[in-house]
């Protein structure tokens, strides 16, 4: 096993047939350092003594020499480079040296590192001494260089105000690794340019705490798991203060509500209010401790180092700093209450055919009350059924799991409306003039890659979301870079890079796609979980990324790795049917905010009658890839160092997992070969045509060459495209510093003559 994975990483150039083979010689020469691969697929270093045909001795740190293929080695960096904040700088290019440059630099708590355009943020799980607003100060007036959230937020903002083009942030990684507290590091930095003097600023960071508490969760990978996408975009005006802020979110994780993994746990939200509610609080919504709730004591209940009480209060100051009003927040809690009697309500089965009717106990008459409807109409409600087919509108009794299932719809359901009704309303308070595009940088932080011990839809669908971030990643960085060169026909050697495309086409084909199958199946009757499997395995078999398992499971090959689905409860949990009956309870009850979501709910309804869970994430997937199109990407990937959680732990397979699904190496190897500064011929002649002893207007082409030689340009440094010019980094300085001069008349070229008078 681990020799494979090993030997896969043979893309990367090896010793003697990478471009360091003219320089080996020398490398012995010098007893240079190198790394040599154990078999356990690590790396130590040593130095090399000796060399024979294929075989090199290498003297190792504990002055043992091995004897091992020349094959097997790969260059270390000198000293001076230990620890550099770019892995753009390092000589040698390889994953030991990378690994080793990420380690050096955690172990100081140098968490952030850049990587050729990607900043690298490795999770401390602990407190660095990095921010606050001595260091915000310090990056915007550029004292501080080194890489960190700070100083992508601010060329984020500098580009903005010099293009008038939107920015977006985008961070990535896996569950756990650190992008919602990036996010948060990002905001305090924008919350940092200040507003007008609506004090939006002040509301930016406190709807991370709104956010958290009722859409983040315990995981089994992620104390403070987001189970919920966002991205929020914050708007300036044409002086550069923030004058507002839009919320969007994708598909909040409904099932946690009433089910949870052994070790997880539900919402913040309602361990907060059990231990932080006020007495008079308590009282009113009849509330008891988290354990005597079915929907909470199922699972863990507490949080290592999370007081929820306190986190209750701090919760209390968002929602008032975010003007939802004292009323709103005590029918907010009331929904938050009912949803937990909701789920102690039981049944008892009746007669003969096993019948349940709902029995009446507090839990009955204190959910009733919270939702403001009489206790027998949520017992019918809860037990029979009507089904829209009938005419004459009879009520079917419901047997035990049909009664549980449809408690549960009602609890998912009112639980998701209230997420999306405090988004709503949030994204009222801080919409306070025009917005205009052009100037907004968005910060996006969706839920990472998932792989926990049972896979089921939420996985699924969470893991469809990272490949789609994924391929804007590689397009950007790999694809694009690329693309462009080839096109512009100048000489370029490609770099290889995996592609996500065809996990992509497994879930998003049309017709015969993941999702349009499973939303048929969903729609369609007499279907079931097993002729949902049947029908991917028959349309998708020949998918490289696909493999169908036993029973109804299957195994899809993602680009963070391989993770095997069951299938079971899909249909159910994409379908996410809300029984119309239910409905009809809400609109008739007296609970404001009960009410104003089923009469949402209706309209919404009405609008997308046959739209599955899977449908819908997929469009509000494609709107924001469009969203990103039109902006400036900046990316930041969130590297989890270990999976325990804890400070002080670099597991270097782990990271170097991580590096590899993000082809990093290769993203930094295009950058450094790359030419980031790009001019037309034109843009060019425009600029520098000054400097020209030709014509630049008759023949802006052999004038532009003309340019670069007589400005000592040497030929590796640029290179000439059929629409652009290309240079290397800092190449084009002597000409910017050229042109200066001659405007302010203390360089002089000579024209010649002749072009000059044509
Ligand atoms: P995630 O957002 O990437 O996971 P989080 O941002 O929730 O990950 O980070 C997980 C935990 O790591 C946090 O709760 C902190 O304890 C710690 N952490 C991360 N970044 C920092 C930092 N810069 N400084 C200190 N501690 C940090 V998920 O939402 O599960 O994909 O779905
Ligand atoms: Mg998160």
């Amino acid at each position: 096993e681990d020799k494979q994975s090993v030997s896969s990483s043979a893309s990367l150039p090896r010793f003697l047939n990478s471009d360091l083979n003219d320089n080996f010689d020398y490398f012995i020469k010098k007893k240079l350092r190198v790394w040599r691969q154990l078999q356990n697929g690590q790396w130590e270093s040593g130095h090399i003594q000796s060399i024979s045909t294929e075989m090199a001795s290498v003297l190792l740190k504990n002055g043992s020499v091995v004897t091992v293929s020349a094959e097997d080695l790969l260059p270390a960096n000198p000293d001076v480079l230990e620890g550099v904040d770019d892995l753009m700088e390092l000589s040698y290019l390889n994953e030991p040296s990378v690994l080793y440059n990420l380690e050096y630099r955690y172990s100081h708590d140098l968490i952030y590192s850049m990587s050729g355009p990607v900043l690298i943020a490795t999770n401390p799980f602990k407190n660095v001494e990095l921010y606050g607003n001595d260091y915000v100060t310090a990056y915007r007036q550029k004292l501080l260089d080194s890489p960190h959230v700070y100083s992508v937020a601010n060329t984020a903002y500098n580009e903005m105000m010099r293009d008038g083009i939107n920015q977006a942030i985008i961070i990535s990684g896996e569950s756990g690794s650190g992008k919602t507290e990036t996010a948060n590091v990002a905001l305090q930095y924008l919350e940092s340019l200040g507003g007008g003097n609506d004090g939006i600023e002040l509301q930016l960071m406190q709807t991370s705490h709104v956010l958290e508490a009722f859409g983040n969760a315990k995981t089994s990978l992620n104390d403070n798991s987001s189970r919920f996408g966002k991205s929020i975009a914050v708007y300036f005006n044409d002086a550069g203060n923030i004058c507002g802020a839009k919320i969007q979110t994708f598909l909040l994780e409904k099932s946690r509500v009433v089910h949870q993994a052994r070790g997880e746990r539900s919402y913040h939200i309602f361990y907060q209010l059990c231990a932080g509610a006020p007495s008079a609080l308590k009282e009113k919504l009849n509330l008891k401790a988290a354990s005597e709730y079915k929907y909470l004591n199922q699972s863990c209940l507490g949080v290592n180092n999370v007081d929820d009480a306190q986190m209750f209060q701090i919760l209390l100051k968002a929602l008032s700093t975010l003007s939802i009003s004292k009323e709103d927040q005590e029918h907010v809690f009331e929904v938050v209450a009912a949803v937990l009697w909701l789920g102690n309500i039981s049944f008892q089965v009746i007669g003969n055919e096993n019948h349940v009717e709902v029995v009446a106990d507090e839990a009955l008459s204190t959910a009733a009350s919270l939702i403001g409807c009489r206790c027998e109409d949520l017992m019918l409600a809860l037990s029979t059924s009507k089904s829209h087919t009938e005419k004459d509108n009879v009520a079917k009794n419901l047997i035990l799991q049909q009664a549980i299932d449809k408690r549960d719809e009602l609890a998912k359901f009112v639980y998701a409306s209230l997420f999306n009704w405090l988004v709503y309303k949030i994204n009222g308070s801080m919409e306070k003039g025009e917005l205009q595009d052009g100037r907004s940088i968005s910060i996006l932080d969706i839920y990472g890659f998932e792989s926990v011990q049972k896979n089921s839809l939420e996985q699924l669908f969470i893991n469809y979301a990272s490949e789609r971030l994924h391929q804007h990643f590689i397009r950007h960085l790999l694809k694009l870079q690329q693309e462009e060169y080839d096109l512009d026909g100048i000489d370029w050697t490609n770099v290889e890079y995996r592609d996500n495309k065809d996990c992509l086409d497994l879930f998003e084909k049309r017709q015969t796609g993941l999702i349009s199958l499973l939303g048929e199946e969903s729609r369609l009757s007499k279907t079931s979980n097993l002729t949902f499997a049947e029908k991917l395995n028959q349309h998708c078999k020949t998918n490289p990324c696909f493999n169908r398992e036993q029973g109804g499971a299957f195994t899809i090959r993602h680009y963070a790795g391989e993770v095997q689905y069951n299938s079971i409860d899909f249909l159910e949990k994409n379908r996410d049917s809300l029984h119309s009956d239910i409905t009809g309870l809400l609109l008739s009850c007296s609970g404001q905010l009960p009410h104003l979501f089923a009469s949402n709910h209706v309209d919404d309804t009405s609008v997308f009658p046959q739209r599955s869970v899977g449908t819908k994430l997929k469009a509000h997937l494609f709107k924001l890839m469009h969203q990103l199109e039109n902006s400036t990407p900046h990316f930041i990937l969130c590297i989890k160092p270990n999976r325990k959680q804890i400070p002080g732990m670099f597991e270097k397979e782990l990271v170097l997992k991580q590096l590899r699904c993000c082809e990093i190496l290769q993203v930094v190897r295009i950058s450094r070969s790359g030419y980031p500064t790009r001019l037309t011929h034109q843009e060019f002649a425009e600029r520098y045509g000054i400097l020209s002893k030709f014509d630049i207007i008759q023949d802006p082409l052999s004038a532009s060459v003309s340019v670069l030689q007589q400005f000592g340009i040497q030929p590796e440094m640029y290179q000439v495209g059929y629409t652009r010019l290309y240079f290397r980094t800092g190449q084009n300085d002597a000409l910017e510093e050229a042109r200066k001069q001659v405007l302010q008349g203390t360089l002089e070229v000579q024209k010649c003559f002749r072009c000059h008078q044509a």
